[in-house]
């Protein structure tokens, strides 16, 4: 690919797997609220934020809840998720991304985190990547999340590079459409067939290699 000198990484979904674990953590206060919660759902809370994703979890229960209300189940959902995050260690890098990330920076690459998680220092520092990359933008940082692309032009202009000259990788279709907005040139991983929104789908994190 022609002048891209900077490669702005989602984090759930794409550097780790803690999807599953926002998952448990949902699961677990939908059915202490006795509202239906299933991975389906789930996935549509993949690159969406907190309050946003309570708001699709509580579906038509939504107005049953005061403003206070919700920032009490969000925080109580953080909660549960955190005892989750707790267990991770180096060891939950895999070894494809650890590759991945070293061949990209050999390779003279500038690289950044652009993550709706508030969450994401504490997960990058508990798999060992605390100092890895040049940039973080992450939840703590924007006002709009995905699809808005407040988070990755963050990215982009931490990093001193334009959208045009930077490349997006993303799970989410929320993701997809963020890197689109801000006129950055987005891939995406989808192990089964093509995502129609990006411009290339690539299977796992390592074929990067191969596209760069
Ligand atoms: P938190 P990403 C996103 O991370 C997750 O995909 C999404 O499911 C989650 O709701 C969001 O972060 C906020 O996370 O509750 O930790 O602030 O995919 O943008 O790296
Ligand atoms: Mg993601």
């Amino acid at each position: 690919m022609n002048n891209i000198y900077a490669i702005i990484f989602d984090l759930d979904g794409v550097i780790c797997s803690t999807d599953q674990y926002h998952y448990l953590a949902w699961k677990a206060l939908a059915d202490r609220l006795g509202i239906y919660f299933d991975e389906e759902i789930n996935g549509q809370l993949r690159g969406v934020s907190r309050m946003e994703s309570l708001e699709i979890v509580l579906g038509k229960h939504s107005s049953d809840y005061s403003a206070e209300e919700k920032m009490a189940l969000a925080a109580e959902k953080n909660e549960i998720y955190k005892s989750y995050l707790a267990s991770i260690t180096p060891g939950d890098l895999s070894k494809e991304v650890r590759m991945t990330l070293h061949t990209l920076r050999q390779r003279g690459y500038l690289l950044a985190i652009g993550s709706s998680s508030k969450n994401t220092k504490q997960i990058l520092t508990q798999l060992g990547l605390g100092q890895f990359f040049d940039a973080i933008a992450d939840g703590t940082m924007i006002t709009k999340s995905k699809p808005d692309p407040e988070v990755f032009l963050l990215a982009a202009s931490m990093l001193g590079v334009s959208p045009e000259n930077a490349i997006v990788i993303e799970d989410a279709e929320s993701g997809i459409r963020a890197a689109k907005a801000g006129r950055f040139r987005a891939i995406g991983i989808k192990s089964d067939g093509n995502d129609p929104d990006s411009d290339i789908t690539i299977k796992s994190l390592k074929n990067l290699i191969d596209i760069l």
